[in-house]
């Protein structure tokens, strides 16, 4: 008995084969499938598969046939790779703090917000929260934004910032809070030392 060719599709997980009937086909009782030297079924018929593998893999799988008698064809062999295994999910969060101001500071004018942020494939934006409200974003590190705290109300405020990655995941910092204190008396102040300065002249 001897068997011809093997055809085979895989899969990430499984591989099928199939075959032609042996030449000695009156004598055939059916043809053995293995993986290596593990039979893996017997079947009647010229096809099977071989389930159960690991993606991205070479198996050297075979077919034989046997008669009634015991007797068993030399194996046809052939070497196969699975298909490549599918990339993985990333499910990890990112994380994220806010690094400047410092927390419970008193802040003026344009104040930088600075923020430090990690994540196990790689950060893809930062956001920086004024209140709760995206103010300004950041792609690459290190990540910062500016912050003109004289578009907003004198008094407590809280500044955050919201990590993402390319999968979607993000992580928020805890916030912190600062107190804005800009003076209206600031400019007044200028024109006083304009004032004195014209006076010396
Ligand atoms: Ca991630
Ligand atoms: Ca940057």
């Amino acid at each position: 008995m001897t068997l011809g060719a093997l055809g085979l599709n895989a899969t990430t997980t499984s591989v099928s084969l199939s075959w032609s009937a042996s030449m000695d086909n009156v004598g055939v009782a059916g043809y053995g499938v293995y993986n290596g030297v593990d039979l893996v079924s017997t079947t009647a018929g010229t096809t099977g598969i071989v389930g159960g593998l690991v993606c991205g893999t070479n198996y050297t799988l075979a077919v034989d046939a046997f008669d009634g008698s015991g007797n068993s064809s030399p194996k046809s062999t052939v070497m196969v790779a699975t298909l490549d295994c599918p990339a993985p999910v990333d499910t990890t969060a990112p994380t994220a703090a806010v690094t400047a101001p410092a927390n419970g500071s008193t802040v003026t004018g344009t104040v930088n917000e600075t923020a430090n942020a990690t994540d196990n494939v790689g950060v893809t934006k930062v956001e920086f929260l004024r209140d709760g409200v995206m103010y300004g974003q950041d792609t690459t590190a290190p990540y910062s934004t500016t912050l003109d705290t004289t578009t907003v109300t004198n008094g407590s405020h809280t500044l955050g910032a919201r990590a993402y990655d390319a999968a979607g995941n993000t992580g928020t910092a805890a916030n912190l809070t600062a107190t804005v204190a800009n003076s209206a008396s600031t400019p007044t102040s200028n024109l006083s030392t304009n004032t004195r300065r014209c006076r010396k002249f």
